[in-house]
């Protein structure tokens, strides 16, 4: 291993990040605080035009902002509890989590049909246990958990959605030997670890997502990518670090290179091969070695340990962020194809065909220091994020004019600062082929001191700037959780979701909507309780059983009315569900302790809310109350008490 130390590149990242963090105010002019305050105010009981769907980072949720305001909305839980949805608890959920409590969510992906959103899914990965969430835009609720995806480690380069909702693409952040469990010494890093790329098949009609198959590639760290549109469908990009496949000190052994690798995948090939029987199958996938099944995976040079790789939303420009030079690249599709076709190669790798750098480029664009994102407004116009400089830069796609060419500074048009370094950034639409553009908002990774101090834990901050003329306008920030990554804007006008489930349309065997069919019954040591939930009690609000049954309770939201939800916690049980109107949901749990446990609604629903409560009676084993809703354990079905009629409705 080289050991050329580039701790000055270190260093000047350190020293300007610290220079940024001094936490003073940008001064805004008065005429233009005005301005941008009406910009972004949404008055009481007005409403947002846009959705703006943050990945939470690692607490693993998605959070919903409303565009223009930055007001924070909802919290949809994916990839961790969330007692305030009771996310986490009922049986649904707890079986999608498994046994993971957090993921580390970055990349939200909008379901598209025809390279355009179609407001159907939202698709999320969790970098740290190898998965891919789908939220259903028709209620906002995860609906879906794949994975951990076999033979993927660092589920980081995902989740890229292809132009037809086709597939979600991934590509590993680190390598292992693999398959999985095997164990190799990391010394032996480039012989025995593996990369992977994978494509996550996604049924048309239900968005069911299963792993369709997988690329081995060399053990580069796969960073970030995009997918093809226009001339490049069927395609997908992403960039690498550490092409130096350095197994220690990354900081340094993994940006020797002037130049590392990213990928250009053919993934309808690749689906070809599976389909013409070109894989071979590991731990239940089949696996395409890309030496061997030519077409489908090409390597392109770009400067230094890259990290965005975007495509624009004509399919023809791919941008990739230079991180540790000043410069993105810019790639021609066009020439790529050529390249690939003429066979303008400048070597392999590992059999892999490495394009020629000179061949495929259209520019390297001097957009200043850390670029990391792009992102386009469908008017010809790129917005980079700068993590060293703290800003966003508006730069000209190609087509370039000559004298543009000679001098790519002239394609550099705006820089608004941000506070501070800005990691991801998102502009309305543009991973679509019909950007919405109007709208930006930064994601910076540091916010300085620039709010309220609240101790030592610090919220990221977001930032709003207008993008609608020539020049770039910082409108409003907001904070938020730990820690959006990427986001996706959509038009509110563009979905209709649900408000409350329709009782028809409640398919769960367990739901009850009378009376007449709750209650308690008993079989062994099982004990099901079948309950109404309504304002402001549930039915019945007795529950029996004894110290080592199995209990399971099925709560029935019975109203049909718009933000009417009910909770259902139980005191000491660790147990807290909610119920949306027209839902059903159900816990399960072993009961190993005497006693009265009141149970409640957790939501507040009503003015009689605090009066929504029971008991779950537990007797010790084989010593049933007299009074208890059962007699004998192993009776079969005992009525549940009568309780009186409703007073809350
Ligand atoms: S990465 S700040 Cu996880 Cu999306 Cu670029
Ligand atoms: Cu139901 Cu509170």
């Amino acid at each position: 291993m080289k050991t050329k130390t580039k701790y000055p590149i270190a260093i000047a990242i350190v020293i300007a990040a610290t220079l940024t963090s001094c936490g003073k105010s940008s001064s805004t002019n008065k005429g233009d605080r005005t301005a941008n305050a009406l910009a972004s105010y949404v008055a009481p009981g007005e409403k947002d035009e846009y959705y703006l769907f943050y990945s939470g980072g690692h607490s693993g949720q998605v959070f919903v902002a409303g565009i223009p305001s930055l007001r924070h909305i909802v919290t949809i839980p994916v990839f961790a509890p969330y007692p305030g949805t009771g996310y986490g608890f009922d049986e649904e959920s707890k079986k999608m989590l498994g046994d993971f409590t957090w993921g580390d969510m970055h990349h939200p992906a909008l379901s598209q049909t025809d390279s355009k959103y179609d407001g159907r899914w939202l698709f999320v990965n969790d970098n740290a246990n190898n998965r891919i969430a789908r939220i259903d835009l028709h209620d906002f609720k995860t609906h879906q958990i794949l994975g951990p995806i076999p033979n993927s480690i660092g589920n980081h380069g995902s989740s890229f959605i292809t132009e037809n909702s086709e597939y979600i693409l991934c590509a590993t952040r680190f390598s292992v030997p693999l398959p999985k469990g095997r164990v190799a010494d990391p010394k032996d890093y480039e012989k025995e670890f593996s990369g992977m790329a994978s494509g996550i098949k996604v049924d048309p009609q239900t968005g069911e997502m299963k792993v369709g198959w997988q690329i081995l590639t060399p053990p580069f760290d796969w960073d970030l990518g995009s997918t093809g549109k226009g001339p490049s469908s069927g395609w997908a990009f992403w960039t690498s670090y550490n092409t130096e496949m350095a197994h220690d000190v990354l900081e340094v052994n993994s940006s020797q290179k002037d130049r590392d690798l990213c990928a250009v995948v053919n993934w309808r090939a690749a689906e070809k091969a599976v389909a013409d029987g070109k894989s071979t199958m590991m731990d239940g996938v089949p696996i395409i070695d890309p030496a061997k099944v030519p077409g489908v995976l090409y390597f392109v040079p770009v400067g230094k340990s890259p990290h965005g790789m975007d495509v624009d939303p004509s399919g023809k420009w791919i941008v990739a962020g230079g991180k540790l030079q000043p410069a993105t690249t810019v790639l021609n599709f066009e020439k790529v194809q050529a390249a690939i076709n003429n066979k303008t190669f400048e070597g392999d790798f590992r059999g892999i065909p490495i394009l020629k750098y000179e061949a495929v480029v259209e520019g390297e664009v001097p957009v200043g220091l850390g670029p990391l994102h792009t992102q386009f407004d469908g008017k010809g116009f790129a917005y980079t994020s700068m993590f060293i400089d703290s800003n966003i830069t508006k730069w000209k796609l190609p087509p370039w004019t000559d004298e543009e060419k000679k001098d790519l500074n002239k394609t550099v048009l705006d820089k608004v600062p941000c506070h501070f370094s800005t990691g991801h950034l998102v502009v309305a639409g543009s991973d679509t082929k019909n950007p919405y553009g109007k709208w930006l908002v930064a994601m910076n990774k540091l916010s300085a001191g620039r709010h309220i101090n609240v101790g030592p834990v610090q919220p990221e901050s977001s930032q709003l700037i207008d993008i609608s003329g020539d020049k770039m306008k910082m409108i409003a920030e907001a904070y938020t959780e730990p820690e959006p990554h990427f986001a996706q804007i959509l038009k509110v006008s563009e979905i209709q979701p649900a408000e409350v489930y329709p009782k028809a349309e409640n398919k769960d065997p367990n739901a009850v909507w009378d009376k007449e069919n709750t209650g308690v019954t008993r079989n062994g040591n099982q004990v099901v309780a079948k309950l109404t939930a309504i304002r402001s009690r549930f039915t019945p609000d007795r529950i029996d059983a004894q110290v080592g049954d199995d209990l399971t309770v099925h709560v029935t939201n019975i109203e049909q009315t718009r933000d009417m939800i009910h909770g259902f916690g139980v005191i000491e049980q660790n147990i807290n569900m909610t119920m949306d109107p027209g839902e059903t949901k159900t816990f399960h749990i072993k009961l190993t302790k005497a006693g009265v446990f009141p149970f409640y609604c957790t939501n507040f629903c009503s003015a009689l809310h605090q009066e929504m409560q029971g008991y779950l009676v537990v007797s010790n084993a084989g010593q049933p109350l007299p009074g208890a809703v059962y007699s004998q354990p192993g009776n079969a079905t005992q009525p549940a008490p009568q309780p009186a009629a409703s007073p809350g409705n």
